[in-house]
């Protein structure tokens, strides 16, 4: 279907942005209380008001939901919870109708295990699937499904053992994530060929790329057998400093796997040849994100540079674990300003020459954008959403925008435990409660940290249930939507949605904003988030005040002569040409001039 597109450049994502939908949490059609296509195909035009460019849909593949469809048991079909195959090619005609792509999320780290390809493998050792997973026999001189007979103490990062011993097989078999997600044996060229000719057959019915879940854990470090290394796989050492940047490893019973199995050896043949077998011979038009935990910006630049035919851009960690202490994202820490401008900072220049970087608050894992990094009390909870939006949507880079986020959504005022839903949550709280760890002590990280908060359903209007089903929604509607709505935003010119629209029109009328040159301004301050960015003759200057202090002035060059150029955008009115710029709680603003 690629051509119902007009020509595009190869590098056309870089003045787009990108909507995610969790079509869980996004709207219901069927009043089953979970959301489905019907449900999106039903709200297309909110995503058309707001201007953007892309689809990005979190997995609506067959599924045993262990992990809310990030566990996919058939590739090629939809699961009935969502609806059918017919209604996706309905939304990839709707979306092309009105100009937009989609992008799928592609989950071949590892499969389900209720997957034909998994049900083959573990029927036998002999099986010539055996090999498409990780089956390793217990620890030498132990009895399998003895604790500590696993092959290594690996943790997983949804809690307990990376193990899970299959007694009829007689062999463990490697999960990174839960026992329902066993790992992909990327080794075996068979499952490389299955799963290009998988993602060829996605394309030809006419979607326009893929968001490749955890893609930078496919190649794991496997070494040559050696006493104390078992079959292959480095041990790891409990206790281990290098807690796992993304995951939630308990460190005191098991060993971080990351060193061995993040970004490993052949990772970079692997994303070559899917590019040579995929993507390479297609038109311009298709866009790859790599989901890269723990990925440096040396790592992202290789990834990125266009001439080594890997991916268009990833989506990094570090800003996101910048509030994880020292025992992972249970563990909240402190974040401030200064060491998130560092952060991202860094990541501009790294990639200012080569390769591309993508620009998230939040998404289906982490915590609501502006309960984390702003302010959601309810007198700063508008400013605060919008200058956040402001500062990372001027970034450069391809924006994305997490469903909800237009709105303003904030975390959710979950009270206990049956509150929650996602597995990795509630994981933690058995294993972190049996560790002695207080219940309130648990629920009060579950509550800043749990992804969850993204997961409460989308709230469209005032009425029952947010608008979001006529059923029994499957996680609570956060009482917030009375205020925080779809419905009262959208002819609001005040309101978030707007000004998020206003953003992402700024993208495609400013060649600043997609390809200026960025430069960050006072790194030291405290409140104020500054920064330019140039592009021919044009200057942008971007100042936000991330604090609920008032009078915050930005002491920059010439910062007159900017109090009184042209305003392109603001979360606030700005009366009179002031002789300085001073900056109210969470205020933030866009200049432009023109300089020689
Ligand atoms: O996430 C992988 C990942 O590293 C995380 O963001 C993870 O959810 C978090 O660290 C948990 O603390 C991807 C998906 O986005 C996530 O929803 C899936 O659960 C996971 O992979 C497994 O497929």
């Amino acid at each position: 279907m690629t051509e119902h597109h007009p020509p595009v450049p190869r590098d056309w994502w870089k003045s787009a942005v990108v909507y995610q939908v969790y079509p869980r949490s996004f709207a219901d059609g069927d009043s089953d209380g979970v959301g489905d296509l019907a449900g999106l195909l039903s709200r297309l035009d909110h995503l058309d008001r707001l201007g953007v460019d892309v689809l990005w849909l979190s997995p609506v593949f067959r599924s045993p939901m262990d992990d809310n469809g990030y566990d996919i048991s058939d590739y090629r079909d939809v699961d009935p919870l969502f609806g059918t195959l017919a209604q996706l090619d309905d939304l990839i005609a709707a979306l092309h109708a009105r100009g937009m792509r989609l992008i799928m999320d592609l989950v071949v780290n590892h499969t389900s295990d209720e997957h034909q390809w998994f049900a083959e493998s573990r029927s036998s050792k002999d099986d010539p699937r055996r090999e498409w997973y990780w089956w390793r026999p217990p620890r030498d001189g132990h009895v399998g499904g003895e604790p500590g007979a696993e092959p290594t103490p690996w943790g997983s990062v949804f809690s307990g053992s990376a193990w899970t011993w299959d007694a009829d097989s007689g062999e463990y078999y490697l999960h990174l994530f839960s026992p329902k997600q066993p790992d992909l044996n990327w080794e075996s060229h068979e499952v490389r060929r299955a799963v290009h000719s998988m993602m060829n057959w996605w394309l030809d019915r006419g979607v326009d790329g893929f968001r490749m879940d955890v893609i930078n854990l496919i190649s794991k470090r496997v070494v040559p057998i050696t006493p104390g290394l078992t079959a292959g796989l480095p041990m790891g050492e409990v206790g281990g400093t290098d807690a796992p940047s993304a995951g939630s490893v308990d460190a005191t019973t098991y060993a971080d796997a990351s060193p061995y199995v993040v970004n490993g050896p052949r990772l970079h043949e692997f994303l070559q040849e899917m590019h040579r077998e995929v993507f390479a011979g297609r038109p311009p038009g298709l866009l790859t994100v790599g989901e890269m935990p723990a990925s440096t910006v040396d790592q992202a630049q290789l990834f990125t540079d266009p001439a080594r035919g890997e991916l268009d851009m990833i989506f990094q960690f570090e800003h996101v674990d910048l509030d994880s202490g020292p025992a992972g994202k249970w563990d909240v820490a402190p974040m401030t300003l200064v060491q998130l401008k560092q952060s991202l900072g860094r990541w501009q220049t790294g990639l200012a020459d080569v390769g591309w970087n993508s620009l998230y608050w939040g998404n289906h894992d982490q915590p609501r954008a502006v309960s984390r990094f702003g302010d959601d009390r309810p007198e700063h909870r508008v400013r605060s959403a919008t200058a956040l939006a402001t500062v990372l949507h001027l970034h450069r880079g391809t924006p994305y925008v997490y469903q909800g986020e237009e709105l303003g959504m904030t975390n959710a005022p979950f009270a206990g435990i049956e509150d929650f839903r996602d597995l990795e949550s509630l994981n933690q709280y058995d294993t972190a409660t049996a560790h002695g760890d207080s219940i309130e002590d648990v629920l009060v990280a579950l509550r800043c940290k749990s992804r969850d908060n993204a997961r409460t359903p989308m709230q469209w209007d005032d009425g029952p249930h947010a608008g979001f089903t006529g059923g029994e929604p499957w996680i609570s509607v956060n009482p917030n939507h009375r205020e925080i709505n779809a419905a009262a935003q959208v002819d609001d010119p005040e309101s978030v949605f707007a000004h998020y629209r206003q953003l992402i029109a700024l993208r495609h009328t400013e060649q600043a904003v997609v390809d200026g040159d960025f430069e960050m301004l006072l790194p030291e301050h405290e409140q104020l988030y500054a920064f330019t960015r140039s592009c021919g003759g044009t200057v942008l200057l971007v100042v936000a005040n991330l604090s609920a202090q008032d009078g915050v002035v930005a002491e920059i060059d010439d910062a007159a002569g900017w109090a009184a150029a042209e305003l392109v955008l603001a979360n606030s009115s700005v009366d009179g040409v002031p002789r300085r710029l001073e900056l109210g709680p969470w205020e933030a603003r866009v200049y432009r001039r023109f300089e020689a």
